[in-house]
């Protein structure tokens, strides 16, 4: 790549082992279910992450709402943070599209809600009332400075969705990160949950793609409303080329991203108007907040570094979300920091 882009993990390019695994996958028709390199794929991410089944489908939003539209019935309510990528940035398609009704609960900084605060969402039987039939987790949490939920939180709240009849789905877009993070195997993650959606072009660098899992007839339902929602994408073996390469080989890989988060956050926090907004970042995203001694505003910082061939994002409030990934290498790096001293100190 080009530029230096630390937007997101979204914006990794396939590796030259994923183009040409993707120009020598084997194909058939997958609406039938005969494209053998979208079955592997689907049957080694089932494996790794310890369920029955698993579905290939289009994105990260389209796996979620898929998974929903699976566990709901219209006019169903599910409790769902409000720092959740469900809940603020996919365009309210379980309203829009499902009929599905939302309890938001307040994530804290750590991307926890507090077990009692679930519990307390759920609806009681009343005709007044929605039908609670869903807790919906992120792992790990984006807008929460990429934090990861550990085994024993997960396994609270599965036990209180258990307790009263409800499902649970963990947004697992970036769930190997989370077990990288935490140095558990992510089957153990999401154990006590019923759903998890992965994303397989994030830090893994697969150009497209995202996994549901769950128990067979979990994912016969999720299957129906992909097609409903229009992501059967016959030939896929194409995309699920690079998705195998992505469990077989970036997984571990991810280390390395969390590792350049913390050094560039631990740089970048010694200079003056920065601070971290999650403290030392517990996966692949750095959280900067410049405060009102910082010598240039967000805004304008955003097209100093495009100048110099650097992407960044920048909250009108003065957040930036760096994002670490494959293609970010220590040569970029260190001509991000040197970016970032020129501006913050001055001459
Ligand atoms: N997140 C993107 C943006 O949409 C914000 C990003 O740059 O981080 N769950 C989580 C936790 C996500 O972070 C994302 C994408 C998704 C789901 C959706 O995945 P896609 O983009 O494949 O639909």
């Amino acid at each position: 790549m080009e530029w230096i882009d630390l937007r997101s993990d979204t914006v990794t390019e396939p590796t030259p082992e994923m183009r040409e695994a993707m120009a020598k996958a084997e194909l058939g028709d997958d609406v039938y279910g005969e494209d053998p390199t979208v079955n592997h794929l689907q049957e080694l991410s089932a494996q790794m992450l310890g369920k029955e089944a698993a579905l290939f489908v289009p994105s990260g939003t389209m796996g979620n709402l898929a998974a929903i539209l699976a566990h709901c019935a219209r006019g169903d309510e599910i409790i769902i943070g409000d720092r959740s990528h469900t809940y603020l940035y996919e365009a309210g398609g379980v309203s829009a599209l499902g009929g599905i009704h939302t309890f938001v609960v307040k994530n804290r900084n750590d991307g926890t809600v507090p077990h009692d605060e679930i519990e307390a969402a759920v609806r009681v039987d009343n005709d007044h009332f929605p039908i609670t039939s869903l807790i919906c987790l992120e792992n790990t949490q984006n807008r929460c400075g990429g934090s990861a939920l550990s085994v024993d939180y997960t396994q609270g709240v599965g036990r209180i969705a258990k307790e009263h009849g409800l499902a649970m789905h963990i947004d697992g877009a970036r769930i190997f990160n989370a077990a990288i993070a935490l140095d558990v195997s992510p089957a153990e993650l999401v154990a006590s949950a019923d759903s998890v959606t992965f994303c397989l072009s994030k830090g893994l660098c697969a150009p497209a793609g995202s996994i549901i899992c769950g128990e067979k007839a979990f994912i016969q339902k999720a299957h129906r409303a992909r097609k409903m929602l229009g992501g059967g994408m016959r030939q896929a073996g194409v995309l699920a080329a690079a998705g195998v390469v992505a469990l077989e080989s970036m997984v571990d890989r991810l280390r390395e991203d969390h590792i350049k988060a913390r050094r560039l956050a631990e740089t970048l926090v010694e200079l003056p108007g920065i601070s971290l907004d999650f403290g030392t970042p517990a996966s692949n995203m750095i959280f900067l907040q410049l405060d009102n001694k910082a010598p240039i505003s967000g805004e304008d910082l955003v097209h100093r570094f495009t100048d110099k061939g650097i992407r960044i994002n920048a909250s009108p409030s003065g957040q930036i979300r760096l994002v670490m990934h494959y293609w970010i290498d220590d040569e970029a790096l260190a001509q991000v920091t040197d970016a970032f001293k020129e501006f913050f100190i001055r001459a």
